[in-house]
């Protein structure tokens, strides 16, 4: 308490904020009014040059763009912690519900006094941004000579596509040997992020993280745990059922029959999503060879196309096509002259209609879904660009990612016969094979979503040192996800840093809230539209009625506690597994029975 009132008023009085208030006049709400007026207009105009900074950055990275991006978010920071301080002035004063809302928003923030330390935090964040986006696998040659450099996307290509467990374990390993290079630099980030949130009154950043969500810090972490233990059953059906599989194909000295599953086998990079294992792992009885990576391939459908399938499927809700800058100004496929930072995001950079994509687009199933994704988060900022700056955002960050999964979950077999995309019959009378396609994606992404903050948050309070980062962060994958590492720890390794949002310092715990969100308001959705059948076979597409739903809940932005803006949409006020559970219940059921004979047949 000492320590933190200490702190709090040598940042006062750097930032000078002590000297403004004069200590006799009590606070007025007309004040407050004010107060919030100027910061508003104040943090918008920052925020809209640091965006357009970082941008020209993520979109051309070079040590000036890197410079010039890492300035404008200093600028940003030094308003937003000043502010943050001066905010405090109105705490317990009785006003109006929005203006009260938004001083609180302003404080959830991080707050460095000393310029230097503002100074080093944002060239490492940026710095450490471009590295990841930067970083290349190398291969040594048999002659001791270097072979041609694969930037992440093409070892993800191998890791998706190749069969070969030597081929995928160089592969992995080559990724994970990038990230000790920035290592150091993210422990002296981590350090400054949490002298800022100390600063501003926090136990530390990981306390901040959990502070974003209408209710207490610690509520928050129970709720996570609640989740996960939720789901669990259904997440260990199926690694069980993925082990039997795995095993067939590549052996028992592959694939251990108990314990964790090496995690280079699972066709992606962090084993966080298993589709490039359908082919292996689809039921036997499933006539379906429907795969459509092949058919966008094939067809060689471009970007701006696998776009305008994504665009056309918001639209046939009806909201709005969108603005033509959005074409202009967006990258939708990798360059070739420049580095970029190819993981996928969207990016509001006016608060109005200048939204924009930043992705490198090839013709996968994955990419579809995610181009479904990004233009999620599109529609929520055109939706809520008419809403004050501070509720210019999702009703929290998981409502953010949620959308346009969400709507992602409506391609269906059906769907896909629908807009031309499919050829051939779809086979009503075959559930599992989607269902268990889909659990590849989401099922099995729920103990990676949930664990990385797990991880960050020990690394944040102190509890993991960097010398354990490692350590720490293999005891969460093999407990959580029952993955492990295909070769043993190396000294000084940071293979958490192999993760972009660990990287680029971008909370995670979102995505976890995101996959039980999304099945809550497909289930909504599905009824406002009317439907009664099973959820996997309900797609929204065109339907009106769903649209205006969820445009309703969009257009509130963070203008009410999260709380508020679920019940609109789905009358539910908890983020819950149930939906979730509903929807794979016929999957859960199969994959138990097939558990139940393989194990028979391996006695
Ligand atoms: O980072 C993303 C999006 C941008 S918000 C592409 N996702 C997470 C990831 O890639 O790890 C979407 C799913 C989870
Ligand atoms: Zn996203």
């Amino acid at each position: 308490m000492q320590q933190k009132l200490l702190t709090f008023l040598i940042a006062a009085l750097a930032s000078g904020a002590a000297l403004a208030a004069p200590k006799t006049a009590a606070p007025t709400v007309a004040e407050a009014e004010r107060f919030v007026a100027e910061a508003e207009a104040r943090l918008k105009q920052l925020e809209i040059n640091a965006a357009r900074a970082d941008w020209v950055y993520q979109t051309f990275i070079t040590d000036d763009t890197e410079a010039i991006t890492a300035q404008a978010g200093e600028q940003k920071l030094t308003a937003a912690g000043e502010l943050a301080l001066k905010a405090r002035r109105f705490k317990g004063l009785k006003l109006p519900e929005a203006t009260a809302r938004k001083l609180k928003l302003m404080q959830l923030t991080l707050m460095l006094s000393d310029a230097g330390d503002r100074e080093a935090f944002t060239r490492l964040s940026a710095g450490l941004n471009g590295a990841y986006g930067k970083a290349k696998y190398c291969p040594k040659l048999a002659d001791g000579s270097t072979g041609p450099c694969m930037p992440l996307g093409q070892l993800e290509k191998i890791l998706a596509e190749s069969r070969d467990p030597a081929r995928l374990k160089e592969v992995w390993l080559g990724w994970h040997q990038q990230a000790p290079a920035y290592k150091d630099r993210y422990v002296e980030y981590t350090a400054l992020s949490n002298k800022g949130a100390r600063e501003m009154g926090f136990a530390d950043t990981g306390a901040l993280w959990r502070s974003l969500y209408d209710m207490p810090p610690a509520a928050f972490e129970a709720e996570m745990e609640r989740l996960w233990q939720q789901v669990k059953p259904l997440y260990d059906s199926l690694h069980t059922y993925t082990r039997y599989k795995l095993r067939q194909n590549y052996g028992a000295d592959v694939v251990p029959a108990t314990g964790p599953i090496p995690a280079h086998l699972f066709g992606n990079m962090w084993s966080q999503s298993w589709n490039n294992l359908y082919p292996m792992l689809k039921p036997a009885a499933s006539k379906d060879t429907y795969d459509l990576s092949q058919t966008l391939a094939a067809r060689k459908t471009s970007a701006v196309d696998m776009t305008k399938y994504a665009e056309r499927f918001y639209t046939s809700l009806g909201m709005e096509t969108l603005p033509p800058t959005f074409w202009d100004r967006s990258l939708l496929t990798k360059p070739q002259d420049r580095e970029v930072a190819c993981h996928a995001s969207a990016w509001p950079l006016d608060g109005q209609l200048d939204v924009r994509i930043k992705m490198c687009i090839t013709p996968t199933a994955e990419d579809f879904r995610t181009i479904h994704h990004e233009l999620g988060h599109i529609y929520y900022f055109l939706a809520y660009r008419k809403q004050p700056f501070l509720f210019q955002n999702g009703a929290n960050d998981g409502f953010h990612e949620a959308i346009g999964d969400t709507v992602a979950l409506s391609i269906t077999p059906d769907y896909l016969k629908q807009v031309g995309l499919k050829e051939g019959a779809v086979d009503a009378g075959d559930d599992i094979g989607p269902l268990l396609d889909r659990a590849l994606g989401k099922v099995a992404f729920l103990p990676f979503a949930y664990l990385v903050d797990k991880w960050r948050w020990d690394v944040y309070s102190g509890k993991t040192k960097p010398a354990d980062f490692d350590k720490t962060w293999w005891a969460l994958r093999e407990q959580v996800q029952g993955v492990k590492r295909p070769a043993p720890m190396t000294e000084g390794g940071f293979d958490a840093g192999a993760k972009y949002h660990v990287a680029a310092d971008t909370p995670y715990a979102r995505y976890f809230l995101a996959t039980m969100l999304q099945f809550q308001f497909h289930r909504a959705l599905c009824r406002e539209a009317g439907y009664v059948g099973p959820l996997n076979r309900c797609s929204i597409y065109g339907n009106k009625k769903a649209g205006d739903k969820l445009q309703a809940m969009l257009a509130m932005g963070a203008s009410k506690p999260w709380q508020e803006a679920l019940k609109a949409v789905s009358g539910e006020d908890k983020i819950d597994g149930q939906a979730l559970l509903e929807y794979f219940a016929p999957l859960k059921v199969w994959l138990d029975e097939q558990n139940k004979q393989l194990a028979a047949q391996t006695k």
